[in-house]
């Protein structure tokens, strides 16, 4: 990047800090020290968490990098994941403790202990080696936020199958391409799931993915009975409860090599058919379950722990079954939407379950933010006592309510960046030793080495931005992508000559804390000025009537690129945003914030945005409204009807000078 994205950055200067409160501090799992340790001797450092765990044989060598970039971690080493993240809690009698407070949408409720778990996973380990599933096959599992979907991961890992697990709200073309590129032989399903107070047809997207034969490798579909509606049926389905039911609740776990495939997960990216993220058993497991007992600060045994993200995300697989199970900790499981039947339903989730530990992502909060104050304000949220944000840069506004509103202004926030590909969290404040900046993710976590660099990859001095990279290899990287190692080098490996390219811009501020600035195809080029998308629209939301903000690079005959921006405003913001005003009141405050240069050319005041199915803008589609084209590829959207609801907006939100 050039000069002038610092001249630009260093106007939006961020002065507030949130130390960590004195009590945590004191009692922090993880203390300054772990970054010296780690420095000092990086592989020691990972060998000595992989000791959390337990394993059947010990590893030689910790890393073995001598085929880059394709890395061994703990070499010769040997273990089951299922029995690391199940039996080993009972063995250690700790059999009586939740696991899951699992809480349906439409309200019913289970409560699953560890004792309950491993009889749960070991009957679906032993269903599935009935149907044939053996070490190294791969099984396919598309269910909704139901305790059969992680008991189901779980029972592959038992067994040494490899899942692939995909989101529930992928079409069937989607959920056949994964199907194939992984030739599962196993498709684990449901007749629904409940969003938003309806069941949805979960059973018929899997029978229409399967048509005519278009999955040859698939021999079996294993239906769970969630919603009770009619289902056709084939031979090669049967019902979860006629097969699992039946099984017995013994099973002995074998070890498997440190290096077995442990699961695929697809990432869309934004050209080309989805990569199969290949994550493996040891180091994945190792890195998960660290960074969620430091970053988190958990206490198994006093913490509720409650990640909302759904479970067909790497989130969800990181954070809410392998990193929460390996560390024996009490989570919440929640299936269905936040404002079913109404807006405070996670608040009240919160209070029901005296969670302790909450993790969601910015659009949520922003989400939250729009409803009001006062939905947050009717429950009692006085249990909190850490607060993580994931997915997309948090933008101050936001972090700040979260913390306010949510953490009561007591609850350090940690802003998490990591990918698919990275399987766990590389850069975040810790709770109990980062005075934390809002909107920053500050800096790489013990044992993880990343940087800013420009593009020559040569370090960015502090006050610089530039390209985040990822200079040493970590227990939890991704292996390769499934299939196809020449695509794995080519996308990550190949932009920086032996640095990982994770495709986020960063900047490095004065102290030398990182902040990240969005993907860099997202990164505008504004007469010369190379101005990031994350800070216009951090700006535009830290004005008090804005909720949300998406901010795109549109062409311009003037200035190369020209800003666009498309506000969601507050709903306490009511009448006022309606005309002018409004618009040239942001357009100065932009101006104020950052200068100028990032005054937008066009601001669209629009009632939703664009979003992925895990929370993040499309801005892809927002550029195509902006230039007026016809719309791209939309079948990543959440909901595609939102896109007609801009467009309907266009024609009052004319050009300004
Ligand atoms: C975990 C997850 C990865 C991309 C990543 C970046 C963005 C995630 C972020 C963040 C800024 C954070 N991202 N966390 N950007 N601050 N705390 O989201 O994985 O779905 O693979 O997305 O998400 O752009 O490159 P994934």
């Amino acid at each position: 990047m050039s000069q002038s994205q610092e001249t630009l950055s260093n106007l939006l200067q961020e002065t507030r800090r949130f130390a960590p409160p004195a009590e945590l501090a004191e009692t922090a799992n993880v203390t300054a020290e772990a970054y010296e340790e780690a420095n000092a001797d990086r592989l020691g450092f990972w060998a000595r968490q992989a000791d959390r765990l337990t394993w059947s044989k010990r590893w030689d060598t910790v890393l073995d990098w001598s085929n880059p970039p394709f890395a061994k971690w703990f070499v010769g080493g040997e273990l089951n994941v299922a029995y690391n993240c199940v039996d080993r809690h009972v063995e250690a009698g700790l059999g009586d403790r939740v696991a899951y407070h699992w809480e349906g949408e439409p309200g019913d409720t289970r409560t699953i202990t560890y004792a309950e778990l491993q009889r749960e996973v070991s009957k679906a380990a032993n269903a599935l080696l009935e149907l044939g599933v053996r070490k190294g096959d791969r099984v396919a599992i598309y269910l909704p936020m139901i305790p059969e979907l992680p008991i189901s991961m779980l029972a592959c890992a038992r067994i040494g199958a490899t899942h692939s697990v995909v989101f529930g709200g992928f079409s069937a073309d989607a959920l056949r391409t994964r199907i194939n590129d992984a030739q599962a032989k196993v498709v684990i399903t449901a007749d629904g799931g409940f969003r938003r107070g309806k069941p949805s047809a979960l059973k018929a997207i899997v029978d229409e993915a399967l048509k005519d034969d278009s999955t040859p490798s698939v021999e079996r579909v294993v239906v769970v009975r969630r919603t009770g509606e009619q289902i056709a049926e084939n031979p090669r389905d049967v019902w979860w409860h006629d097969l699992v039911d039946r099984q017995s609740d013994q099973h002995t776990p074998e070890a498997f090599d440190a290096e077995h495939p442990l699961y695929i997960l697809y990432t869309s990216g934004t050209t080309g058919k989805p990569k199969g993220i290949l994550h493996t058993a040891g180091g994945y497991l190792t890195q998960v379950a660290y960074t969620h007992y430091a970053v988190f600060d958990l206490k198994p045994e006093t913490d509720v722990y409650w990640c909302s993200a759904d479970i067909g995300w790497v989130t969800g697989h990181s954070y809410i079954v392998y990193g929460p199970l390996a560390n024996g900790a009490t989570s919440v499981i929640y299936e269905g939407t936040p404002d079913t039947p109404h807006k405070g339903r996670w608040w009240e989730i919160i209070q029901k379950y005296k969670v302790t530990i909450f993790y969601t992502a910015p659009t949520a909060i922003r989400t939250f933010m729009k409803w009001g104050d006062d939905i947050p304000a009717q429950f009692d949220l006085s249990s909190l006592r850490v607060l993580g944000s994931v997915g997309e840069p948090i933008n101050p506004e936001a972090y700040v309510w979260y913390r306010q509103h949510i953490g009561g202004g007591r609850c350090p926030v940690v802003d998490t960046w990591w990918q698919t590909e990275t399987g766990a969290i590389m850069i975040s404040p810790l709770p109990g030793v980062t005075a934390a900046k809002p909107g920053a993710a500050m800096r790489p976590l013990p044992g993880v080495v990343a940087d800013v660099v420009d593009d020559q990859a040569q370090s960015v001095p502090n006050g610089g931005g530039g390209f985040l990279v990822l200079k040493e290899p970590w227990p939890a990287m991704l292996r390769t992508i499934w299939g196809d190692d020449e695509r794995y080098v080519k996308t990550y490996w190949s932009r920086f000559d032996g640095l990982y390219f994770a495709g986020d811009g960063a900047k490095r501020d004065e102290d030398g804390d990182i902040w990240l600035l969005g993907r860099v195809d997202d990164v505008m080029l504004v007469s010369g000025h190379n101005i990031s998308t994350t800070e216009v629209e951090s700006a535009l939301v830290s004005h008090p009537k804005v909720a949300e903000a998406a901010v795109v690079g549109s062409t311009d005959p003037v200035t190369g690129q020209a800003i666009v921006a498309f506000v969601i405003p507050r709903g306490s913001a009511g009448e006022e945003v309606e005309g002018e005003g409004f618009v040239a009141e942001l357009r100065d405050h932009v101006a104020k914030t950052l200068g100028p240069i990032a005054k937008p050319r066009q601001i669209m005041i629009v009632p939703e945005l664009p979003k992925t199915r895990s929370g993040k803008i499309m801005r892809r589609l927002l550029r195509d409204v902006a230039e007026n084209r016809s719309l791209g590829d939309v079948t990543t959207l959440t909901d595609s009807s939102v896109m007609d609801l801009i467009r309907a907006k266009l024609p009052s939100a004319k050009p300004e000078d």
